[in-house]
C-alpha cells in the first residue's frame, strides 16, 4: 500500500519534470540566457556589496590642540576612567575596542578603532596617516581656555576642513567643546561662532599659496558669504562633553553613527 503511494508520487514529479522541460523549450534561448546572466549578475553585486560593507572603515579619529583633553577622552572610551595624571603621551594613543560604555550591552558588537593624534604641530604630518581611513574625525576644543587658543585651534581646524582627504571624502568633523563640567566653560554656540568668525578672516588670508596647495586643499565656503560651517560639503557639527566625568554622550552618538555596531 505504501510502496503503491509512493510510485504514484514519483509518477507525478516525473510528468511534471516532463511539463517544465517542455515548458522551457518554449522559451525563447536569448530570454533564458537574460534571466540567467540577470541572476548571476544579481549574485555578483551582492557578493561585491558584503565585500565592501566588511571593510568599510572603523576608525574615529581624535584630535585638537594639545591641552584640548584627548586622551582623556580616549581613555574615557576604552576604560570609563580618566587615568588622571598617570598618562603622558606624544605618540598616538590607538587602540581597537568595544566602548566602555557598551561593555553591558549584549550579542556582538563591533569595537572601534579609536586613534588619538597629538595635535602639536611637529606632529601633524601623523594626521595624514589616519585621514584616508576615517569614518569620523572628531576635532576636541578647550572650553575653558579657549580664547587664548581660539586663533591656534581655528588654524588647525582651517587646515582640516580644506584637506583634500577630509572633503572629497566627506569625512564627517565633531568639533567637541570639553571641560564643560566647570561653569566658566564657554558654551558650544559661542565656540561654534568664533571659530566660524576666525575661520572666515582664514579664509581671506590664506588663498592658495602654492600650485602644491592648491592641489591639496580644497577651497572652503561660498565666495562672497561670510564663513559657516553648514557651507561645508562634509558634515560638521559641533557638541560638547567632559572626559573628566565621562559625561559624553554626543561623543558616544558620533562613533556609532559612523561605525555601525
Ligand atoms: N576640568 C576638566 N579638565 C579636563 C577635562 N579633560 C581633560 N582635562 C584636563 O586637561 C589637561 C589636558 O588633558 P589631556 O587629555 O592630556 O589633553 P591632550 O593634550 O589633548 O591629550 C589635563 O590636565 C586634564 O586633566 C575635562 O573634561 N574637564
Ligand atoms: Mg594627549
Amino acid at each position: 500500500m505504501e510502496t503503491d503511494g509512493l510510485e504514484q508520487l514519483k509518477h507525478q514529479i516525473q510528468e511534471w519534470l516532463q511539463e517544465a522541460e517542455k515548458l522551457i523549450h518554449q522559451i525563447p534561448q536569448t530570454q533564458l540566457y537574460a534571466a540567467i546572466g540577470a541572476v548571476l549578475l544579481t549574485a555578483f553585486l551582492l557578493l561585491l556589496v558584503r565585500l565592501f560593507r566588511r571593510t568599510k572603515s572603523n576608525t574615529v579619529v581624535l584630535t585638537g590642540l594639545s591641552g584640548s583633553g584627548k586622551t582623556v577622552l580616549y581613555y574615557q572610551l576604552r576604560d570609563g576612567s580618566s587615568h588622571q595624571g598617570t598618562v603622558t603621551s606624544m605618540e598616538p594613543n590607538e587602540g581597537t575596542f568595544v566602548l566602555h560604555s557598551e561593555m553591558s550591552k549584549m550579542g556582538k558588537i563591533k569595537p572601534v578603532h579609536i586613534v588619538d593624534v597629538p595635535g602639536h604641530s611637529r606632529l601633524r604630518p601623523k594626521l595624514d596617516e589616519f585621514l584616508p581611513q576615517a569614518a569620523g574625525l572628531v576635532f576636541v576644543v578647550d572650553a575653558l581656555e579657549f580664547l587664548p587658543n581660539c586663533r591656534a585651534a581655528s588654524e588647525y581646524l582651517y587646515d582640516i576642513l580644506t584637506k583634500a582627504n577630509v572633503v572629497r571624502k566627506k569625512i564627517p568633523v565633531l568639533i567637541l567643546c570639553n571641560k564643560v563640567d566647570k561653569v566658566t566653560a564657554h558654551t558650544k554656540e559661542f565656540i561654534r561662532k568664533q571659530l566660524e568668525k576666525e575661520i572666515d578672516k582664514l579664509r581671506t588670508s590664506r588663498t592658495a599659496l602654492s600650485a602644491a596647495d592648491i592641489a591639496n586643499e580644497c577651497t572652503l565656503g561660498i565666495p562672497g558669504e561670510a564663513f559657516a560651517f553648514f557651507q561645508c560639503q562634509n558634515k560638521v557639527t559641533v557638541a560638547e562633553a567632559s572626559g573628566l566625568t565621562g559625561e559624553m554622550p554626543q561623543l558616544e552618538q558620533f562613533i556609532r553613527e559612523h561605525v555601525k555596531a
